[in-house]
């Protein structure tokens, strides 16, 4: 995407580290694999989860010789940290952890995660690099409507832009009608939280008459959640903002993985913290560059909490070409969405942000809309309800029925499955405030 829309905000290309961020690939695949030698010894001698999984594998840190080396190494998973929990994957002692923070597991019990003050250090500088490359300067007013707690989201990118220099509002997530009152009277000019906040947030400021043209706004810092270029589009134009993307996860660090320039030609990955390989979900074969397929990650720096392989579940491609920003990082496209959100119906895999692209795309729909996806009679069916606007809720029947017909022929053609479409009200679906629940997959009850 141009540059142009970001200068129209007075948004410049800065770089925060241009060293580390615009190394040449042979001196960062150095620094790679300095950094990895000593995260696996490390892991090694102080975890005993590595060390029983390098000996089940029968190897040692020394088997490790080049990079191309680590795809010999076992997966870590999600289940390692339950079994572990809380903290039995830590490589230091609690009087070196600093911090503690611990991601949002919808069943069973979380996973803790661990800083030590190194740690907290190198993800304020991260955080600090993706929000300097969104756009964020010392003179920004930044808005944070994620819940303080602890979820990353708010402790990370709240250091992250104190490391800027920026003036930060640290307003948690929720009252929406407080936030815009906020937003007004404190001028804020960034403004960060989930996707799915920010379009509940421009729904409520229509709602109340604000108009978003008139307020501060120049950028959204979006992230936590996946969220397609069709929302990207709607919430550029409804909130008049340059719009970026940002990605992370707790067990690696929290937000500072990745995030976008102001190109928006995908994300780019702080790599001399992080190497990134995608594998086959199936398989667990790595894939060659430029594939899709799932994101493994392992962080290099981390003291507290050295994570090997992480299968992450998230679906994504690396693209190595030059972005035009000058970074030299590998920068990862948008990601579709979790290999376990990936829903399988009648045998056809379908994401939800697949069917958000269709449904964005179609004059009338409001941005609000749920999956449901049941088993009746052994067949699995999937109902797509979406908000429409007044004009297309109390049409007339027959050119409302027109109306659903085109949709799901769109959605057919998108998706190769048949969808049943249903109109609902205005206004009348959940609204998010974290990170969206879209799905209702009846099946598994
Ligand atoms: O969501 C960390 C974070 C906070 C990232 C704030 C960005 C901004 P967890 O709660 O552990 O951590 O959830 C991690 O969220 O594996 C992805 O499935 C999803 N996710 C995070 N960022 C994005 C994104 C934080 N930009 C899980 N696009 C990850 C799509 C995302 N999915």
């Amino acid at each position: 995407m141009p540059l142009t829309k970001a200068h129209t905000y007075g948004l410049d290309n800065r770089i925060w580290d241009p060293v580390h961020e615009c190394m040449e690939r042979e001196g960062l695949r150095k620094l790679q694999f300095e950094r990895l030698q000593t995260t696996l010894h490390r892991a090694y001698h102080k975890v005993p989860c590595y060390q029983k999984k390098f000996q089940e594998a029968k190897i040692t840190p020394e088997d490790v010789r080049t990079l191309d080396d680590l795809s010999i190494l076992p997966f870590t998973t999600k289940e390692d940290l339950r079994v572990n929990y809380p903290y039995g994957m830590f490589a230091v002692p609690m009087r070196d952890v600093v911090r503690i923070h611990s991601s949002s597991g919808t069943t069973g019990k979380p996973t803790v995660v661990g800083y030590s003050r190194n740690d907290l250090n190198t993800w304020t500088e991260l955080v600090a690099r993706f929000m300097t490359a969104a756009g964020v300067v010392e003179d920004d007013i930044v808005h944070i409507a994620f819940g303080y707690g602890l979820f990353t989201g708010a402790f990370g990118l709240h250091y992250g832009a104190e490391r800027i220099g920026a003036s930060v509002i640290p307003m948690s997530s929720g009252n929406t009608d407080k936030q815009l009152m906020i937003m007004q009277d404190y001028k804020s000019s960034a403004l960060v939280c989930t996707p799915s906040y920010a379009l509940t947030m421009v729904d409520r400021m229509e709602t109340l008459g604000i108009d978003p043209k008139e307020l501060d706004l120049r950028v959204g810092l979006f992230g936590a959640e996946p969220w397609s270029e069709e929302m990207r589009r709607e919430l550029e134009t409804r909130l008049d903002i340059i719009a970026t993307d940002n990605y992370g996860m707790s067990e690696i660090m929290g937000p500072g993985i990745s995030g976008d320039c102001l190109y928006r030609n995908g994300m780019h990955i702080s790599e001399d913290h992080f190497i990134a390989e995608i594998i086959d979900p199936e398989t667990g074969v790595v894939l060659p560059a430029g594939e899709t397929g799932e994101l493994v990650l392992t962080n290099i720096t981390k003291e507290a909490l050295p994570i090997i392989r992480y299968r992450t579940r998230d679906i994504t491609r690396l693209d190595y070409s030059p972005c035009p920003c000058g970074r030299t990082t590998a920068r990862m496209t948008k990601t579709m969405g979790r290999s376990d959100d990936m829903l399988i119906i009648k045998g056809v895999n379908v994401f939800p942000t697949q069917i958000e692209e269709v449904l964005f795309q179609a004059e009338g729909i409001e941005p609000h809309y749920q999956l449901i996806v049941e088993r009746i009679n052994n067949m699995d069916t999937l109902e797509v309800q979406v908000e429409v606007n007044e004009k297309i809720f109390f049409d007339e029947m027959k050119r409302q029925r027109a109306f659903v017909t085109q949709v799901e022929k769109q959605l057919a053609s998108a998706l190769g499955l048949s969808a049943k479409v249903k109109l609902v009200e205005p206004s009348s679906m959940p609204r998010h405030e974290g990170k969206a629940q879209r799905v209702i997959d009846r099946r598994k009850i």
